[in-house]
């Protein structure tokens, strides 16, 4: 007998490359925290799609946003205007305490989007000789999967293969303030970095890094541009993670739950200065800021602008890293990082690697994801009841101790 669940696992082998290597779980239908597989098993979702589901799946709001904009209007392309897209850059510009906004679709998209307008911005606000623009990187760094991005990459599995590369980045170590600034010359038109970085395992630099990089940009005239695509929007219990150092860079990149989950929404925010730089036909997008997206970003905008899930990560998110810490002073557990609803556990050895651990947290109802080998990271919607959460730390505590 053959299961749905082999039957399209066997399909996805056969006809999709393979980029992935998923758990042998297959989706059928999901709401709020909790997804539920063809075969009607149930599964806490403590992924979160890596923080596109910060309001989880099937947020009332957000649906019927969508299923509302569906009736309406779908695409222009940016060559017509339409009825959602200024009000859509108003509320956005707001929330970031910005003045204006590019609206591009994923992450990697927003990232590129974010190198050109520094590099223009260089070469035309700055006085960079043409050609020279420099823009300082960290390693460990994940900003997507462009050629450009890749280019500035210190993983080998993300960037092998894919040459010729990019120029004109400099890669310093993440969390060394001294590096950085010495980095830094008279051709640097931008920093950029992930205030908290997600793919090296959810590591949070040392206390006063980010309000460093702030003053060396702010000293030397570069941008300072913060990819908040995984750790924005509520994620680390505050609307961007760079408030936790009371920092505010000159260009916010968005992307992931900025589209709740829906539809793919990224956005550059910055300033008139910085973003003014483009001219009609020099920077674009078929999709980007299509009434769709719009549509389903506003009512996140509004979602956000209650504050409510920014409380609930730094609630939950208090009581996520108290329990990991008493799992950390035990022996399966080597480290634990994070800031709200967000956790990069360490697994030791001992216990097994960070996908034998996901697998076997799999089995018994919970869905995480692991990374580097060791690490596993938690990321549940910020919509997660403590039961549920305490019901799949319960799980996590069974296979790290059990
Ligand atoms: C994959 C990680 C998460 C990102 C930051 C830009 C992008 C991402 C800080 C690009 C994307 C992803 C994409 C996904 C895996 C994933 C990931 F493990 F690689 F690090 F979330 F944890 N900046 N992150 O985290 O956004 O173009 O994908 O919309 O590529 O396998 P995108």
């Amino acid at each position: 007998m053959v299961t749905a669940t082999e039957r399209s696992i066997a399909a996805a082998e056969k006809y999709s490359a393979h980029n992935y290597h998923p758990l042998p779980v297959v989706v059928a239908t999901a709401q709020g925290a909790w997804m539920t597989d063809v075969e009607g098993r149930r599964y806490l979702d403590m992924l979160a799609g890596y923080s596109a589901l910060n309001f989880g799946h099937g947020h009332r709001r957000l649906i019927n946003a969508a299923k509302e904009q569906l009736d309406r209007v779908t695409l222009t392309s940016r060559a017509f205007h339409h009825d959602r897209f200024g009000e859509f850059c108003t509320e956005l510009a707001e929330l970031c305490g910005m003045e204006m906004v590019l609206p591009m679709n994923t992450g990697a998209e927003a990232v590129e989007t974010a190198v050109k307008t520094a590099r223009k911005w260089g070469y035309r606000v700055k006085g960079v000789p043409d050609g020279k623009a420099k823009i300082v990187v960290a390693d460990n760094n994940f900003h997507g999967r462009t050629t450009t991005i890749i280019s500035f990459s210190t993983d080998e599995e993300a960037r092998a293969d894919y040459g010729p590369y990019t120029p004109g980045f400099e890669i310093v170590p993440y969390g060394d303030l001294a590096a950085l600034e010495a980095a830094v010359d008279e051709h640097t038109v931008a920093v950029l970095l992930e205030p908290i970085q997600g793919e090296a395992g959810v590591l949070v630099p040392p206390a006063g890094y980010l309000a460093g990089v702030r003053r060396v940009t702010r000293e030397r005239n570069v941008l300072f541009m913060a990819d908040e695509i995984q750790s924005g929007l509520g994620r680390t219990g505050r609307t961007f993670a760079c408030e936790h150092e009371d920092v505010v860079p000159d260009v916010y990149i968005l992307g992931k739950a900025l589209g709740g989950g829906v539809v793919p929404v990224s956005a550059v925010v910055s300033s008139r200065e910085v973003l003014g730089v483009h001219k009609p036909g020099e920077h674009g997008s078929t999709f980007g800021g299509n009434p769709l997206a719009c549509a389903v970003a506003l009512e996140v905008i509004a979602i956000l602008r209650s504050g409510e899930y920014q409380e609930r990560a730094a609630r939950l998110g208090d009581h996520l890293h108290h329990e990991l810490g008493l799992l950390a002073g035990g022996p399966a557990v080597t480290a634990v990082r994070g800031r709200g609803l967000w956790a990069g556990v360490d697994i030791a050895p001992e216990i097994g690697t960070g996908r034998e651990v996901s697998e076997r947290l799999m089995a018994r109802g919970v869905l995480v994801k692991d990374t580097h080998g060791a690490t596993i990271r938690i990321a549940p919607p910020l919509v997660i009841s403590k039961e549920d959460l305490d019901w799949g730390l319960e799980r996590l505590r069974e296979v790290l101790t059990g």
